[in-house]
Protein backbone atom coordinates (compact mmCIF):
# COMPACT_ATOMS: atom_id res chain seq x y z
CA UNK A 1 0.00 0.00 0.00
CA UNK A 2 1.29 3.07 -0.98
CA UNK A 3 0.54 6.41 1.15
CA UNK A 4 -1.53 9.60 0.50
CA UNK A 5 -0.03 12.87 1.43
CA UNK A 6 -2.17 13.04 3.52
CA UNK A 7 -1.37 9.96 5.70
CA UNK A 8 2.78 11.26 4.60
CA UNK A 9 1.89 14.82 6.27
CA UNK A 10 0.29 12.90 9.48
CA UNK A 11 3.27 10.54 9.71
CA UNK A 12 5.39 13.51 9.29
CA UNK A 13 3.86 15.99 11.54
CA UNK A 14 4.34 13.01 14.55
CA UNK A 15 8.25 12.46 13.78
CA UNK A 16 8.84 15.80 14.69
CA UNK A 17 6.90 16.14 17.00
CA UNK A 18 8.16 12.56 18.76
CA UNK A 19 11.96 13.65 17.74
CA UNK A 20 11.26 16.94 19.52
CA UNK A 21 9.54 15.89 22.79
CA UNK A 22 9.80 12.80 23.60
CA UNK A 23 13.68 11.13 22.21
CA UNK A 24 15.86 13.58 23.33
CA UNK A 25 14.26 12.99 27.44
CA UNK A 26 13.20 9.26 27.17
CA UNK A 27 15.87 7.97 28.52
CA UNK A 28 15.99 10.06 31.51
CA UNK A 29 11.75 9.50 32.07
CA UNK A 30 13.28 5.95 31.69
CA UNK A 31 16.01 5.92 34.55
CA UNK A 32 13.27 7.86 37.15
CA UNK A 33 10.83 5.63 35.96
CA UNK A 34 8.61 8.95 35.94
CA UNK A 35 6.53 10.34 32.77
CA UNK A 36 5.83 14.09 33.73
CA UNK A 37 2.20 14.28 32.20
CA UNK A 38 3.20 17.53 30.95
CA UNK A 39 5.31 16.05 27.88
CA UNK A 40 2.12 15.03 26.37
CA UNK A 41 0.93 19.17 25.92
CA UNK A 42 2.03 19.42 22.02
CA UNK A 43 0.55 16.20 21.66
CA UNK A 44 -2.63 17.80 22.67
CA UNK A 45 -2.02 21.47 20.84
CA UNK A 46 -1.83 19.10 17.89
CA UNK A 47 -4.51 17.00 18.12
CA UNK A 48 -3.12 14.02 19.06
CA UNK A 49 -4.83 12.67 22.35
CA UNK A 50 -8.10 12.54 20.11
CA UNK A 51 -6.33 11.23 16.85
CA UNK A 52 -9.98 9.26 15.85
CA UNK A 53 -12.08 11.39 17.68
CA UNK A 54 -14.39 14.29 15.77
CA UNK A 55 -13.26 17.41 15.89
CA UNK A 56 -16.01 19.13 17.36
CA UNK A 57 -15.44 16.73 20.52
CA UNK A 58 -11.71 18.20 20.76
CA UNK A 59 -10.32 15.47 18.64
CA UNK A 60 -8.11 15.30 15.02
CA UNK A 61 -10.82 13.39 13.62
CA UNK A 62 -8.47 10.96 11.76
CA UNK A 63 -8.74 7.61 9.97
CA UNK A 64 -7.53 4.72 11.23
CA UNK A 65 -4.70 4.68 8.94
CA UNK A 66 -3.44 7.71 10.28
CA UNK A 67 -3.72 6.33 13.91
CA UNK A 68 -1.13 3.58 12.88
CA UNK A 69 0.86 5.73 11.07
CA UNK A 70 0.93 8.19 14.42
CA UNK A 71 1.60 5.40 16.77
CA UNK A 72 4.63 3.88 14.80
CA UNK A 73 6.57 7.44 14.45
CA UNK A 74 5.71 7.81 18.76
CA UNK A 75 7.08 4.37 19.22
CA UNK A 76 10.08 4.66 17.55
CA UNK A 77 10.54 7.60 19.62
CA UNK A 78 10.06 5.16 22.84
CA UNK A 79 8.51 2.16 23.58
CA UNK A 80 6.84 3.14 27.48
CA UNK A 81 5.01 6.72 26.05
CA UNK A 82 3.97 5.05 23.13
CA UNK A 83 1.92 2.95 25.31
CA UNK A 84 0.63 5.75 27.69
CA UNK A 85 -0.18 7.65 24.17
CA UNK A 86 -1.97 4.75 22.70
CA UNK A 87 -3.60 3.62 25.60
CA UNK A 88 -5.20 6.37 26.22
CA UNK A 89 -6.17 7.34 22.42
CA UNK A 90 -7.74 3.45 21.60
CA UNK A 91 -9.05 1.68 24.28
CA UNK A 92 -8.87 5.02 26.72
CA UNK A 93 -11.28 7.32 24.74
CA UNK A 94 -12.73 4.97 21.89
CA UNK A 95 -15.94 3.10 24.53
CA UNK A 96 -16.67 6.66 25.02
CA UNK A 97 -16.53 7.31 21.79
CA UNK A 98 -18.47 4.03 20.33
CA UNK A 99 -21.07 3.85 23.12
CA UNK A 100 -21.11 7.32 25.33
CA UNK A 101 -24.38 9.26 25.41
CA UNK A 102 -24.05 12.86 24.09
CA UNK A 103 -23.51 14.24 27.61
CA UNK A 104 -21.01 11.44 28.59
CA UNK A 105 -18.82 12.33 25.33
CA UNK A 106 -18.98 16.32 26.18
CA UNK A 107 -18.77 15.57 29.41
CA UNK A 108 -15.61 12.90 29.45
CA UNK A 109 -14.53 12.46 26.01
CA UNK A 110 -14.36 15.79 24.82
CA UNK A 111 -11.74 16.84 27.87
CA UNK A 112 -9.98 13.87 26.83
CA UNK A 113 -9.54 14.59 23.12
CA UNK A 114 -8.47 17.94 24.12
CA UNK A 115 -5.50 16.32 26.31
CA UNK A 116 -6.51 17.73 29.46
CA UNK A 117 -7.69 14.30 30.88
CA UNK A 118 -6.00 11.13 30.38
CA UNK A 119 -7.36 8.03 30.00
CA UNK A 120 -6.89 4.13 31.52
CA UNK A 121 -8.78 1.03 30.77
CA UNK A 122 -9.81 -1.20 33.84
CA UNK A 123 -10.23 -4.47 32.52
CA UNK A 124 -7.61 -7.25 33.56
CA UNK A 125 -7.77 -8.84 37.24
CA UNK A 126 -4.79 -10.43 39.35
CA UNK A 127 -6.29 -13.50 37.96
CA UNK A 128 -8.30 -12.83 34.80
CA UNK A 129 -6.18 -11.30 32.12
CA UNK A 130 -6.64 -13.32 28.77
CA UNK A 131 -10.02 -15.07 29.94
CA UNK A 132 -11.51 -11.59 30.59
CA UNK A 133 -15.34 -12.70 30.95
CA UNK A 134 -14.00 -14.26 34.30
CA UNK A 135 -13.58 -10.72 36.29
CA UNK A 136 -14.62 -10.66 39.51
CA UNK A 137 -15.19 -6.95 40.59
CA UNK A 138 -18.57 -6.57 41.15
CA UNK A 139 -21.20 -3.76 40.10
CA UNK A 140 -23.89 -3.48 42.21
CA UNK A 141 -26.97 -0.85 42.33
CA UNK A 142 -27.94 1.04 45.01
CA UNK A 143 -30.46 3.50 44.71
CA UNK A 144 -29.46 5.44 41.70
CA UNK A 145 -25.75 4.40 42.06
CA UNK A 146 -23.69 1.70 41.04
CA UNK A 147 -21.05 0.64 44.02
CA UNK A 148 -17.89 -1.03 42.25
CA UNK A 149 -15.42 -3.45 44.16
CA UNK A 150 -12.23 -5.27 43.02
CA UNK A 151 -9.48 -5.45 42.10
CA UNK A 152 -7.57 -4.29 38.90
CA UNK A 153 -4.38 -5.63 37.31
CA UNK A 154 -1.45 -4.28 34.81
CA UNK A 155 -3.66 -1.11 34.43
CA UNK A 156 -1.48 1.20 32.16
CA UNK A 157 -1.44 5.43 33.72
CA UNK A 158 -3.54 3.56 36.24
CA UNK A 159 -1.67 6.29 39.25
CA UNK A 160 -1.83 9.18 36.29
CA UNK A 161 -5.10 8.72 34.59
CA UNK A 162 -7.74 10.99 35.04
CA UNK A 163 -10.60 8.91 33.36
CA UNK A 164 -10.75 5.72 33.84
CA UNK A 165 -12.93 2.75 32.25
CA UNK A 166 -13.96 0.20 34.54
CA UNK A 167 -15.23 -3.25 33.87
CA UNK A 168 -17.06 -5.11 36.32
CA UNK A 169 -19.67 -8.06 36.74
CA UNK A 170 -23.28 -6.74 37.25
CA UNK A 171 -24.55 -10.52 38.21
CA UNK A 172 -22.54 -13.72 38.80
CA UNK A 173 -24.96 -16.34 37.72
CA UNK A 174 -22.51 -18.87 35.63
CA UNK A 175 -24.86 -19.64 32.39
CA UNK A 176 -24.82 -15.73 31.37
CA UNK A 177 -22.01 -13.96 33.33
CA UNK A 178 -22.92 -10.06 33.21
CA UNK A 179 -20.19 -7.73 32.76
CA UNK A 180 -20.75 -3.80 32.32
CA UNK A 181 -18.33 -0.98 31.79
CA UNK A 182 -18.46 2.37 33.68
CA UNK A 183 -16.86 5.34 33.89
CA UNK A 184 -14.86 6.71 36.99
CA UNK A 185 -13.06 9.83 37.63
CA UNK A 186 -9.96 8.58 39.27
CA UNK A 187 -10.32 11.11 41.88
CA UNK A 188 -13.79 9.32 42.93
CA UNK A 189 -13.24 8.07 46.82
CA UNK A 190 -11.88 4.53 46.95
CA UNK A 191 -9.94 4.32 43.47
CA UNK A 192 -6.75 2.90 45.37
CA UNK A 193 -3.14 3.24 43.37
CA UNK A 194 -2.34 -0.25 45.58
CA UNK A 195 1.02 -1.09 43.17
CA UNK A 196 2.80 0.62 40.88
CA UNK A 197 4.99 -2.99 39.68
CA UNK A 198 8.36 -3.35 38.81
CA UNK A 199 8.85 -4.62 35.07
CA UNK A 200 11.17 -5.52 32.39
CA UNK A 201 10.69 -2.86 30.53
CA UNK A 202 8.82 0.30 29.11
CA UNK A 203 10.19 2.47 32.05
CA UNK A 204 8.70 5.10 30.98
CA UNK A 205 5.29 3.98 31.27
CA UNK A 206 3.96 2.88 34.78
CA UNK A 207 1.30 -0.13 35.28
CA UNK A 208 -0.65 0.19 38.50
CA UNK A 209 -2.62 -2.07 40.57
CA UNK A 210 -5.97 -0.49 41.62
CA UNK A 211 -8.16 -1.63 44.32
CA UNK A 212 -11.65 -0.40 43.53
CA UNK A 213 -12.46 0.32 47.10
CA UNK A 214 -16.65 0.48 47.62
CA UNK A 215 -16.48 3.40 44.39
CA UNK A 216 -19.98 4.58 43.77
CA UNK A 217 -20.52 6.33 40.68
CA UNK A 218 -23.92 7.49 39.68
CA UNK A 219 -25.85 5.72 37.12
CA UNK A 220 -25.23 8.27 34.71
CA UNK A 221 -21.63 6.85 34.68
CA UNK A 222 -23.14 3.50 32.95
CA UNK A 223 -21.50 3.28 29.73
CA UNK A 224 -23.65 1.45 27.18
CA UNK A 225 -26.52 -0.51 28.26
CA UNK A 226 -25.94 -2.67 31.79
CA UNK A 227 -24.52 -6.23 30.41
CA UNK A 228 -22.82 -4.56 27.54
CA UNK A 229 -19.46 -4.48 28.78
CA UNK A 230 -17.98 -7.34 27.79
CA UNK A 231 -18.78 -6.34 23.70
CA UNK A 232 -17.31 -3.02 24.19
CA UNK A 233 -14.38 -3.99 25.96
CA UNK A 234 -13.81 -6.80 22.93
CA UNK A 235 -14.75 -4.22 20.28
CA UNK A 236 -11.88 -1.57 21.44
CA UNK A 237 -9.69 -3.81 21.93
CA UNK A 238 -9.79 -4.87 18.32
CA UNK A 239 -8.74 -0.88 17.31
CA UNK A 240 -6.59 -1.31 20.15
CA UNK A 241 -4.41 -3.85 18.19
CA UNK A 242 -4.16 -2.18 15.63
CA UNK A 243 -2.49 0.28 17.45
CA UNK A 244 0.11 -2.04 19.72
CA UNK A 245 1.02 -3.54 16.02
CA UNK A 246 2.01 -0.22 14.64
CA UNK A 247 3.74 0.34 18.13
CA UNK A 248 5.54 -2.56 17.90
CA UNK A 249 6.55 -1.75 13.88
CA UNK A 250 7.65 1.74 15.65
CA UNK A 251 9.85 -0.61 17.97
CA UNK A 252 11.18 -2.35 15.66
CA UNK A 253 11.81 0.30 12.75
CA UNK A 254 14.69 2.02 15.62
CA UNK A 255 16.02 -1.17 16.12
CA UNK A 256 16.97 -2.25 12.30
CA UNK A 257 17.80 1.33 11.63
CA UNK A 258 20.26 1.47 14.56
CA UNK A 259 22.06 -1.72 13.51
CA UNK A 260 22.12 -1.02 9.97
CA UNK A 261 23.97 1.92 10.23
CA UNK A 262 26.27 0.47 12.60
CA UNK A 263 26.80 -1.63 10.12
CA UNK A 264 27.58 0.57 7.76
CA UNK A 265 30.11 1.77 9.64
CA UNK A 266 31.75 -0.73 11.67
CA UNK A 267 34.59 -2.85 10.42
CA UNK A 268 35.54 -6.18 11.03
CA UNK A 269 38.27 -8.66 9.13
CA UNK A 270 39.41 -5.89 6.60
CA UNK A 271 35.55 -4.51 5.77
CA UNK A 272 32.42 -2.90 6.66
CA UNK A 273 30.30 -5.34 8.61
CA UNK A 274 27.46 -4.88 6.68
CA UNK A 275 29.77 -6.06 3.31
CA UNK A 276 29.89 -10.09 5.35
CA UNK A 277 27.10 -11.78 4.14
CA UNK A 278 25.92 -13.27 7.79
CA UNK A 279 25.28 -9.59 8.20
CA UNK A 280 23.55 -8.98 5.26
CA UNK A 281 21.78 -11.72 5.02
CA UNK A 282 20.05 -10.55 8.75
CA UNK A 283 19.26 -7.42 7.37
CA UNK A 284 17.90 -8.34 4.51
CA UNK A 285 15.45 -10.69 6.28
CA UNK A 286 14.82 -7.97 9.16
CA UNK A 287 13.53 -5.55 6.28
CA UNK A 288 11.73 -7.62 4.78
CA UNK A 289 9.60 -9.03 8.43
CA UNK A 290 9.32 -4.90 8.91
CA UNK A 291 7.74 -4.32 5.33
CA UNK A 292 5.35 -7.45 5.97
CA UNK A 293 3.92 -6.65 9.44
CA UNK A 294 3.34 -3.01 7.93
CA UNK A 295 1.43 -3.85 5.60
CA UNK A 296 -0.79 -6.23 7.56
CA UNK A 297 -1.08 -3.43 10.07
CA UNK A 298 -1.75 -1.00 6.66
CA UNK A 299 -4.67 -2.95 5.17
CA UNK A 300 -6.48 -3.70 8.66
CA UNK A 301 -6.46 -0.15 8.95
CA UNK A 302 -7.40 0.66 5.94
CA UNK A 303 -9.87 -2.09 5.72
CA UNK A 304 -11.34 -0.66 9.04
CA UNK A 305 -11.95 2.58 7.43
CA UNK A 306 -14.06 1.16 4.55
CA UNK A 307 -16.49 0.06 7.75
CA UNK A 308 -15.74 -3.07 7.65
CA UNK A 309 -14.58 -5.12 10.77
CA UNK A 310 -11.54 -6.26 11.48
CA UNK A 311 -11.20 -8.54 14.23
CA UNK A 312 -9.26 -11.48 11.77
CA UNK A 313 -6.79 -7.87 10.34
CA UNK A 314 -6.42 -6.56 13.59
CA UNK A 315 -5.37 -9.81 15.24
CA UNK A 316 -3.08 -11.27 12.44
CA UNK A 317 -1.50 -7.18 12.43
CA UNK A 318 -0.25 -7.58 16.49
CA UNK A 319 -0.01 -11.11 16.24
CA UNK A 320 3.15 -11.18 13.15
CA UNK A 321 3.73 -7.42 14.20
CA UNK A 322 4.81 -8.52 17.49
CA UNK A 323 6.21 -11.69 17.32
CA UNK A 324 8.54 -10.19 14.55
CA UNK A 325 9.66 -7.29 16.13
CA UNK A 326 11.49 -9.05 18.99
CA UNK A 327 13.46 -10.82 16.36
CA UNK A 328 14.26 -7.72 14.75
CA UNK A 329 15.20 -6.46 18.19
CA UNK A 330 17.05 -9.58 18.53
CA UNK A 331 18.97 -9.28 15.27
CA UNK A 332 19.61 -6.15 15.97
CA UNK A 333 21.62 -6.57 19.11
CA UNK A 334 23.22 -9.84 17.31
CA UNK A 335 24.53 -7.55 14.37
CA UNK A 336 25.74 -4.75 17.50
CA UNK A 337 27.94 -7.64 19.27
CA UNK A 338 28.86 -7.01 22.79
CA UNK A 339 27.66 -3.26 22.32
CA UNK A 340 24.22 -4.75 21.65
CA UNK A 341 24.09 -5.68 25.40
CA UNK A 342 25.51 -2.52 27.02
CA UNK A 343 23.14 0.10 27.99
CA UNK A 344 24.97 2.68 26.04
CA UNK A 345 23.49 1.55 22.87
CA UNK A 346 19.69 1.90 22.82
CA UNK A 347 18.59 -1.32 21.39
CA UNK A 348 18.74 -3.64 24.56
CA UNK A 349 16.72 -0.97 25.80
CA UNK A 350 14.10 -1.50 22.71
CA UNK A 351 14.36 -5.29 23.23
CA UNK A 352 13.13 -5.18 26.82
CA UNK A 353 10.44 -2.57 25.72
CA UNK A 354 8.75 -4.75 22.62
CA UNK A 355 8.35 -7.76 24.63
CA UNK A 356 5.50 -6.85 26.19
CA UNK A 357 3.25 -6.01 23.13
CA UNK A 358 3.24 -10.04 22.39
CA UNK A 359 1.31 -10.02 25.61
CA UNK A 360 -0.76 -6.50 26.07
CA UNK A 361 -4.22 -6.44 24.59
CA UNK A 362 -4.06 -9.73 24.07
CA UNK A 363 -1.11 -12.22 24.22
CA UNK A 364 -0.04 -14.02 20.49
CA UNK A 365 -1.67 -16.91 22.46
CA UNK A 366 -5.45 -15.06 22.38
CA UNK A 367 -4.83 -13.99 18.66
CA UNK A 368 -4.39 -17.10 17.38
CA UNK A 369 -7.71 -18.17 18.87
CA UNK A 370 -9.22 -14.86 17.96
CA UNK A 371 -8.16 -16.17 14.43
CA UNK A 372 -9.23 -19.24 14.98
CA UNK A 373 -12.92 -18.36 15.59
CA UNK A 374 -13.44 -15.95 12.65
CA UNK A 375 -11.32 -19.01 9.89
CA UNK A 376 -14.22 -21.40 11.80
CA UNK A 377 -17.37 -19.11 10.67
CA UNK A 378 -15.74 -18.75 7.14
CA UNK A 379 -16.92 -20.95 4.43
N1 LIG B 1 -16.60 -6.04 18.02
C1 LIG B 1 -17.88 -6.10 18.45
N2 LIG B 1 -18.34 -7.12 19.19
C2 LIG B 1 -17.50 -8.13 19.45
C3 LIG B 1 -16.15 -8.13 19.04
C4 LIG B 1 -15.72 -7.03 18.28
N3 LIG B 1 -14.47 -6.96 17.87
N4 LIG B 1 -15.56 -9.27 19.47
C5 LIG B 1 -16.50 -9.94 20.14
N5 LIG B 1 -17.66 -9.25 20.13
C6 LIG B 1 -18.93 -9.62 20.73
C7 LIG B 1 -19.45 -10.90 20.12
O1 LIG B 1 -20.26 -10.65 19.00
C8 LIG B 1 -20.25 -11.47 21.26
O2 LIG B 1 -21.51 -10.84 21.35
P1 LIG B 1 -22.85 -11.72 21.54
O3 LIG B 1 -22.70 -12.40 22.87
O4 LIG B 1 -23.94 -10.70 21.50
O5 LIG B 1 -22.85 -12.68 20.41
C9 LIG B 1 -19.46 -11.05 22.48
O6 LIG B 1 -18.71 -9.91 22.10
C10 LIG B 1 -18.50 -12.13 22.94
O7 LIG B 1 -17.72 -12.51 21.82
P2 LIG B 1 -17.10 -13.99 21.73
O8 LIG B 1 -18.15 -15.01 22.06
O9 LIG B 1 -16.38 -14.11 20.42
O10 LIG B 1 -16.06 -13.90 22.90
P3 LIG B 1 -15.28 -15.07 23.58
O11 LIG B 1 -15.66 -15.05 25.03
O12 LIG B 1 -15.37 -16.34 22.86
O13 LIG B 1 -13.79 -14.48 23.44
C11 LIG B 1 -11.46 -14.42 23.83
C12 LIG B 1 -12.77 -15.20 23.94
C13 LIG B 1 -10.38 -15.22 24.51
C14 LIG B 1 -11.09 -14.24 22.35
C15 LIG B 1 -11.64 -13.02 24.48
O14 LIG B 1 -12.01 -13.19 25.83
C16 LIG B 1 -10.41 -12.17 24.43
O15 LIG B 1 -10.14 -11.49 23.43
N6 LIG B 1 -9.61 -12.19 25.52
C17 LIG B 1 -8.45 -11.37 25.63
C18 LIG B 1 -8.77 -10.16 26.41
C19 LIG B 1 -7.59 -9.22 26.42
O16 LIG B 1 -7.16 -8.76 25.38
N7 LIG B 1 -7.09 -8.92 27.62
C20 LIG B 1 -6.06 -7.99 27.77
C21 LIG B 1 -6.68 -6.75 28.32
S1 LIG B 1 -5.84 -5.30 27.93
S2 LIG B 1 -4.11 -5.40 28.75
Amino acid sequence: MLLKEEHKLIKETARQLANKHIAPFAEEWAQKKQFPKAALEPFAQAGFMGVLVPEHLGGAECDYLSYVLFMEEIAKADGGVSTIIGVHNSVGTLPLLKYGSTEQKEQFLKPMAQGKHLGAFCLSEPQAGSDAINIQSKAVKQGNNYILNGVKQFITSGDIADIAIVFAATNHHDDKREISAFIVPTNTKGYTVAKIESKMGQHTSNIAQIVLDNISVPEEYLLGQQGEGYKIALSTLECGRLGVGAQALGMAQKAFEFSLQYAKERESFGKKIFQHQAIQFKLAEMATELEAARQLIHYAASKRDMGHSVIKEAAMAKLFATERAEHICREAIQILGGYGYLSDFPIERIYRDVRVTSIYEGSSEIQKIVIGKELQKEG
